[in-house]
């Protein structure tokens, strides 16, 4: 094997190390890019009443009750949890359309629950 065949190979090898990592990364990121939002439930309401996301990225609810079990129901995206006071109740789900979605509370919780609501946008 003469030397300028050898150092391509070298080459090519190298390029494809950096090619691999440099995939995984840019994979790994895409993946990350989670929406977090913070939510707090409390007779009779949800704060913030209005949560706005983008369409076809990962949703990370985090729902705290403030007094008692309540529920979290968005039924056109087929999402429910129930929400437990005590700790923080993780709601995940992708939104594969844009839209206004209401959600609202699904356990009776006192004279008030049916106003105990909030709206989603997804956004593109
Ligand atoms: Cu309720």
């Amino acid at each position: 094997m003469n030397m300028n065949r050898k150092r391509l190979l070298q080459l090519l090898g190298a390029t494809a190390v950096v090619t691999l990592i440099f995939g995984v990364r840019v994979r790994s990121g895409a993946a990350a890019a989670e929406q977090v939002i913070h939510l707090t439930a409390k007779k009779f309401e949800y704060s913030p009443s209005e949560i706005t996301v983008k369409k076809g990225q990962p949703v990370v609810i985090e729902i705290v009750s403030l007094d008692r079990k309540h529920g979290f129901t968005i039924p056109d995206l087929k999402v429910r949890s129930d929400v437990k006071p005590g700790g923080k109740n993780i709601v995940r789900f992708t939104p594969d359309k844009t839209g206004t979605f209401n959600f609202h509370c699904d356990l009776f919780c006192g004279s008030g629950h049916e106003g105990m609501a909030g709206t989603l946008v997804v956004v593109e």
